[in-house]
């Protein structure tokens, strides 16, 4: 073929797109350079012939793109793709990739390779001065530990059989990122043409071992004083509704620790907050569940005589090179099959229904009790503290809002009774998830309203220009809520941590913490039609809270609300 003939046959490049469309890859994430040549040419020739294709997403930042993509997923449970220039491209990735890992994302990232040949005779061969400093002995080799399988594309027949093995292992149990490069010449060569079928397939989930299954039911049925801690046990609705009716049924109290999901609804009677430190104390079985880290060891243990018993798609988190939590059992299975089984058998053990409706009265009569204490003095608006500003921000949430957090909320002052309305950052704490999260989030529910929290800091590794311009040309309309206190107080308290009466603690000024002058954030977003408000005065947030929203939902602009908090480096809280 004439490589330069729109009519000739079909390039790797129209079969890459192709493909990725017919194995439901509806977006394509991208941020491209001299390597996208073909992949643009393809493009255009598919729109000119209606051919089916993922729709491009224009991400000026490729961390945005990679929370983009994860939160289009975190929502949906359908892996999408991103396409990035070569090496330098993919270095900007990393950070979202380690968060994607982290979270067990579904999600193909691919870069570019530079032009393997110098001479030219071969089309797509090097034209550019820097295709010869672009080229890597090892492309892959900077997020190989990352990502759970990595290829470079060697010949344009291997489209079809790289992207179906490359989608089946994102989306096999535990889930995650996987990577392919695509040297230019290859991308640009003819291929014999379609293959319909599809040739590697998605494995099913590790099926729960019965004889473990049975064990760990007649421990439950047998325990005084279960306890299950959770991080990521409400990742889909039926895991969610699993770990509820478990809760439910026998009477155990569920702690979400550091969660990324909500399991439980927060009001429900068996919801033991936010920290499993004090009720270790009591437990005689612990079910750590889809939990990567369940306490911190420097802080309480399990009982010398309790079991603990680890549940989740890889309970071991088996990438994570150390992870010491004691551990009697490890099932290895989904969340929600594995708990819905363990129920059945547990009940089969005919749990006596006295001594459960005593724990169960006792349980829910000390939860309720301790949601009644965080939440005293809500209404007060004396101060504009973090805690009031997630009570405001909770009172403009309902049934149908997304609620994205990389870090600020206070969880105790949060209503949310449905499964899948919240998400939060990721373990690995990449900082700059959050704006890229949210836009993800509402580029898949278009029809929910998307409000995203973050810190000052967490707003300014967002990469928010790009963020703003994606909202506006996507048709994006998010509203961010920067809880400002004009620092990174997590990295001053960590420093207070370790050296309470040292000489940063007397300091007049933090080092390594302060963010001042603060930015007019609300002009950032104002640059790309957004709504921004910027609020100092506590009695204003909730009419400030207000606009935002509206700008949101009636008038589709993305909206920003920069609250300045009450803590400035001279405090310590
Ligand atoms: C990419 C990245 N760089 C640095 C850090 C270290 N870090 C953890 S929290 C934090 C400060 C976050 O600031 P902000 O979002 O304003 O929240 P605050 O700590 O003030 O509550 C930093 C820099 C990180 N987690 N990720």
């Amino acid at each position: 073929m004439n490589p330069t003939d729109p009519e000739g046959s079909f390039s790797a490049a129209d079969l890459l797109l192709r493909r990725l469309a017919a194995r439901g890859v509806e977006y394509l994430f991208a941020n491209g350079g001299t390597d996208f040549a073909p992949v643009a040419e393809a493009f255009a020739r598919g729109l000119r012939e209606g051919t089916p294709m993922p729709r491009p997403v224009l991400v000026p930042h490729e961390n945005l793109g990679v929370a983009m993509a994860h939160g289009f997923t975190m929502v949906t449970g359908r892996a999408q793709a991103m396409m990035v220039h070569v090496g330098v491209g993919t270095a900007n990735t990393i950070n979202g990739l380690i968060n994607a890992a982290r979270m067990q994302i579904p999600f193909l990232l691919m870069a570019g390779r530079t032009p393997l040949t110098e001479s030219g005779a071969v089309f797509g061969a090097r034209n550019n001065y820097i295709h010869w400093a672009q080229e890597h002995f090892d492309q892959g080799a900077m997020l190989r530990e990352f990502v759970k399988w990595d290829y470079e594309l060697k010949h344009p027949e291997q489209i079809a059989p790289a992207l179906d093995r490359a989608l089946a292992i994102a989306s096999s149990e535990p889930q995650g990122p996987v990577y392919l490069t695509l040297p230019r010449e290859v991308l640009a060569a003819a291929t014999a043409g379609l293959c319909e079928h599809t040739l590697s397939m998605t494995a099913t989930p590790p099926n729960v071992d019965e004889e473990a299954l049975e064990k760990v039911a007649k421990l439950l049925a047998n325990s005084q004083n279960p306890l299950l801690i959770t991080a990521n046990g409400g990742r889909t609705t039926e895991a969610a509704n699993a770990v509820t009716a478990l809760a439910e049924a026998l009477a155990i109290p569920v702690v979400h620790y550091r969660p990324r999901y909500f399991a439980l609804s927060t009001e429900h009677p068996m919801h033991a907050g936010w920290d499993p430190h004090a009720l270790l104390a009591e437990a005689d079985l612990v079910l750590v569940v889809d939990c990567d880290v369940p306490w911190l060891i420097s802080q309480a243990n399990a009982k010398a005589d309790a079991k603990v018993v680890h549940i989740g798609p890889d309970p071991l988190f088996a990438r994570y090179p150390m992870r010491s939590f004691r551990t009697d059992l490890a099932l290895t299975g989904l969340v929600a099959p594995t708990l819905e089984r363990l129920l059945r058998r547990a009940l089969a053990h005919a749990p006596r229904e006295s001594a459960l409706k005593a724990r169960r009265e006792k349980v829910a009569t000390r939860n309720q009790a301790a949601r009644q204490r965080s939440r005293s003095g809500r209404a007060a608006a004396s101060a504009l503290t973090a805690k009031y500003a997630s009570a405001c921000l909770d009172a403009i949430q309902d049934e149908d809002t997304i609620l994205v957090n990389e870090y600020p909320l206070v969880l105790e002052e949060i209503e949310v009774r449905e499964p899948c309305r919240y998400f939060a950052s990721a373990p690995a704490g990449g900082l700059g998830w959050g704006l890229g999260a949210a836009l993800g989030a509402k580029l898949a529910s278009p029809e929910k309203t998307v409000v995203c929290a973050v810190g000052d800091g967490a707003y300014m590794f967002g990469n928010p220009t790009p963020a703003h311009f994606v909202s506006q040309a996507m048709g994006l309309p998010v509203l961010f809520v920067v809880f400002n206190n004009a620092r990174w107080a997590a990295v001053h308290r960590s420093t207070l941590a370790m050296y309470p009466d040292g000489a940063a603690a007397r300091a007049a000024v933090p080092p390594f913490a302060v963010l001042e002058p603060s930015p007019h954030f609300e002009k950032v977003i104002e640059a790309s039609g957004g709504h921004g408000e910027c609020v100092s005065d506590s009695k204003e947030l909730p009419a400030a809270l207000e606009r935002a929203l509206r700008a949101v939902t009636d008038e589709k602009r993305q909206a920003l609300v920069n609250v300045r908090l009450e803590a400035s480096y001279t405090k310590t809280s």
